[in-house]
């Protein structure tokens, strides 16, 4: 009880310094804040996504990709992230080539082969 509730002060204090968007992953192990550059994620142009992973164990890897999923397609970039050397992953190579609906998705590597997501609902305006 003690340790959850130092945990959630923890997160709360965190997000509570950084006005970045941050998600929780799907098994609620681990919070992820995300920032892009440029600031928008643009229609049809390549940018990047910096990207801080917090929880209780340590990440292996970092996966960050993008989908429609009403449109059954993802990106036709292949996006590619590298831990850098402040902890944070870096992510580029991003692109969303048509207006509407997307989910980008963070995959989570850890303790050898778990992989948990996180998503965030993005609606893309023409
Ligand atoms: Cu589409």
């Amino acid at each position: 009880m003690l340790k959850n509730s130092v945990l959630l002060l923890l997160l709360l204090t965190g997000c509570a310094t950084s006005t970045n968007p941050h998600v929780v992953s799907n098994a609620k192990n681990w919070t992820v804040e995300f920032s892009p550059a440029p600031d928008e994620m643009p229609l049809n142009e390549v940018f990047e996504i910096t990207s801080w992973v917090r929880g209780t164990s340590e990440v292996d890897s970092l996966r960050v990709d993008a989908a429609m999923p009403a449109h059954g397609h993802g990106m036709m970039t292949d996006p590619n992230t590298t831990k850098q050397s402040d902890g944070s992953f870096l992510t580029t190579g991003m692109l969303l080539h048509m207006p509407g609906a997307w989910e980008i998705y963070f995959d989570i590597r850890y303790e050898g082969d778990i992989v948990e997501r996180a998503q965030v609902p993005l609606d893309l305006k023409p």
